[in-house]
């Protein structure tokens, strides 16, 4: 990790709202991983852009193909799955939406019904051993794969909806944002949608994508990830951002990768600022904690140190991820309970 956050910030209680699975392998899992593949010869360096290090959003993407050949069977799922859990948990996050795109591995038996269910395996493992945190899943479409896969995979994510005791909740839209365009999946979405799956879509990660991100807002989805180019600012449109505000749709931002991934030219010129000034919903993330390396806490810091934000500002922040999460209200009223009882000990 680039540098540990303060005190404050670890014990903040946070909900983490945009994680990718693989993209959040640690360091020490990675360890683990390269000693079970050491004929595949590949490097710490392959896996993670460290402290000052930038890389093109094209350049992230060759990172997750890599560490997607050092997760290709369930039990690589199933560690990776338990570290990630585990190191939210110790990061002082209360509730986690996990996403992960199904992938099947001829070489391995590996198929995607197995994926996701190892993925639930691990969930509820952690809930057995006690681990201090909510864990819910989302499914996710990689765009590149075009229009069949993501109707395969709204199927899956349906099944597992109604069978996974309430895990599974909703949809990811992510993948590559210069491959492909979001008509040709608008009628997996709208399915998803229609069965009562949650729908968080990266729109607007890069700058060529505004077309989409007006079509996609017509679902409209109930979450959006990074929309890093939807105010006018930023060569995007006041009719997008009406669109976002009128239907309330919460944004998961996610500094460092954003920086990092150099679609954000320095953490000052970063979105948060617009869309918080705005008094909408903005939700801190880490996106790939693992590849960007850092944690949730040290996003919160960055924002507050970055943005000028009190202590009492950055408390308020993480409370209010709590409206945005996509398990039911009881769970809500639960976690809301959880950042009360925890108020007293932070301040
Ligand atoms: C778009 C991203 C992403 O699914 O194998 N992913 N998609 N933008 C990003 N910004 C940096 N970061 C990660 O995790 C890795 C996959 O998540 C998506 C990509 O599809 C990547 O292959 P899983 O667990």
């Amino acid at each position: 990790m680039d540098h540990e956050a303060d005190v404050f910030y670890r014990e903040l209680p946070k909900v983490e709202l945009h994680a990718h699975l693989n993209g959040s392998v640690s360091f020490q899992t990675i360890e683990k991983l390269l000693k079970r593949k050491p004929h595949l010869n590949i490097e710490h360096s392959m896996t993670a852009i460290g402290k000052g290090q930038r890389r093109t959003l094209d350049e992230c993407f060759q990172v997750f193909k890599v560490i997607h050949q050092l997760v290709d069977t369930e039990e690589d799922i199933l560690m990776v799955a338990i570290d990630v859990i585990k190191e939210f948990a110790a990061d002082g996050v209360k509730y986690l939406e996990l996403r992960s795109t199904p992938r099947a591995e001829k070489k391995t038996g590996l198929t995607k019904k197995g994926y996701i269910e190892t993925v639930i395996k691990a969930i509820q493992q952690c809930k057995n051993e006690g681990v201090d945190i909510d864990v819910r899943f989302l499914v996710a479409i990689d765009r590149r794969n075009g229009t069949e896969v993501a109707m395969e995979t709204v199927e899956l994510a349906e099944e597992f909806m109604l069978s996974s005791h309430g895990v599974v909740v909703g949809l990811d839209l992510s993948g590559d944002p210069t491959v492909g365009h979001g008509r040709d999946l608008l009628p997996a979405l709208q399915r998803a949608k229609n069965c009562g799956l949650k729908l968080s879509l990266h729109l607007s990660e890069v700058q060529s994508q505004l077309e989409e991100t007006d079509l996609l807002l017509n679902l409209p989805p109930d979450r959006i990830g990074h929309g890093t180019f939807m105010h006018p600012e930023v060569g995007g449109s006041q009719s997008v951002v009406d669109k976002v505000i009128k239907n309330n749709i919460p944004l998961e931002l996610c500094l460092t990768s954003n920086v990092k991934g150099q679609t954000v030219l320095n953490y000052s010129k970063h979105h948060f600022k617009y869309w918080y000034q705005l008094g909408h919903p903005s939700v801190i993330c880490t996106d790939d904690k693992g590849v960007f390396c850092t944690d949730l806490s040290q996003e919160y810091q960055l924002a507050a140190s970055t943005f000028g934000l009190s202590r009492e500002a950055v408390w308020t922040l993480s409370q209010q991820a709590i409206d945005c999460i996509f398990a039911p209200e009881a769970v809500k009223q639960q976690l809301r309970q959880k950042w009360t009882e925890l108020h007293s000990q932070l301040f």
